[in-house]
């Protein structure tokens, strides 16, 4: 098809437009971002070959051509370590598959920003082709000396200056903030640029939808099970009982919560006395998906407060996540603190 060579506005011209009206900015942003797409698009070619894993690899075992071959979170750690390591943005990095903080290689810049990442969330769903994700969170360098150090990382959401995720679904999509709201940007394959396909986003003030894995009602507190009989209650004048939908892949459920309106949540339970918090981690789940949640017009709370406010004490540290439409986070919030004191 003739285009007349209009390929719409790539993420790369829509953050320069954003900068412009910011004439204190640096342009480092832009630089970020840039590099943060260029590891997704390499992510996101080796995700979509994932259903041939037996015939490429990927399985963490031995292909057939009798190579040994790396799993694919291994594979996309990799690729955003390289990526974002070299390219003088980062003094420091933090990682979902790393116990501790990454430093920038020798020989390259330390810059003036941390980042915690997720860099291929919901692994457990490759295997049976399910959308899979990225996560990442990044903060300015607020301690002293050249090099970054685990203070860096252990910063409030509040203190967040961008936040995003990629969606590996039926399309690529990365979705980021950098603070003047939310947007979406789609992974044209033929140019292989991402494009601007959903500005502004906002979560619908409530919805009718309700995330959650349900297999654990019985390890709950009463608050989050008086909650969830709530949702299943009929209701027409409240639109209940609402649907439920639960991926398992964080960032596939929080990008149906976030287009669509509704809650998702993983709260605490007693099911393993070693997760007291719930599963998932502050620092690149939590938190960045929270600075997201609040940018669209929605909200994010550990049940007693806004996910933000949370002052991070350990690099994996988890807590319990409650986040999407307003209504429906204060109503979470509402059953928790009545029920749960
Ligand atoms: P995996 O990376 O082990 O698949 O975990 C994914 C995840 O961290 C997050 O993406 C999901 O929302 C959550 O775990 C699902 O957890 P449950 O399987 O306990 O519902």
């Amino acid at each position: 098809m003739d285009d007349g060579g209009k390929v719409g506005i790539t993420l790369t011209r829509h953050i320069y437009e954003k900068q412009k009206e910011h004439p204190e900015a640096t342009g480092e942003l832009t630089g970020i971002l840039n590099q943060i797409a260029l590891a997704s698009k390499i992510v996101s070619r080796e995700v979509n070959k994932a259903g041939l894993a037996e015939i490429l690899g990927f399985t963490g075992s031995v292909n057939v051509q009798g190579e040994e071959v790396q799993k694919l979170d291994e594979y996309a750690n990799e690729v955003f370590l390289y990526t974002l390591g070299r390219s003088g943005h980062f003094c420091i990095i933090a990682t979902e598959e790393d116990d501790e903080t990454i430093p920038i290689p020798e020989g390259y810049r330390s810059g003036h920003y941390a980042i915690s990442l997720d860099p291929l969330d919901g692994s457990s769903n490759i295997d049976v082709n399910v959308s899979i994700g990225t996560i990442f969170a990044i903060h300015r360098k607020i301690s002293a000396g050249e090099k970054g150090t685990l203070e860096d990382l252990l910063q409030s959401g509040r203190k967040m200056v961008a936040a995003g995720y990629v969606v590996y679904g039926s399309s690529t999509m990365l979705v980021m903030s950098t603070g003047s709201g939310v947007h979406g940007f789609t992974m044209d394959p033929s140019v292989g640029e991402f494009l601007e396909s959903h500005p502004d986003i906002r979560i619908p003030e409530k919805g009718n939808t309700y995330s959650i894995n349900e297999g654990n009602y019985p390890y709950w507190s009463l608050g989050v099970k008086g909650y969830i009989d709530f949702l299943k209650e009929m209701d027409k004048e409240t639109g209940r009982p609402y649907s439920a939908r639960y991926i398992g892949s964080m960032v596939a459920d929080m990008h149906r919560t976030l287009m669509r309106g509704g809650i998702f949540m993983y709260p605490a339970d007693s099911k393993d006395p070693k997760k007291p918090h719930g599963k998932l981690r502050l620092l690149y789940e939590c938190s960045p998906m929270a600075f997201l949640c609040e940018q669209a017009g929605g909200a994010a709370s550990a049940g007693t407060g806004p996910i933000l406010d949370v002052e991070p004490t350990e690099l994996h540290q988890r807590v319990p996540f409650f986040a999407g439409s307003l209504d429906d986070v204060k109503m979470v919030e509402a059953f928790i603190s009545k029920l749960d004191k």
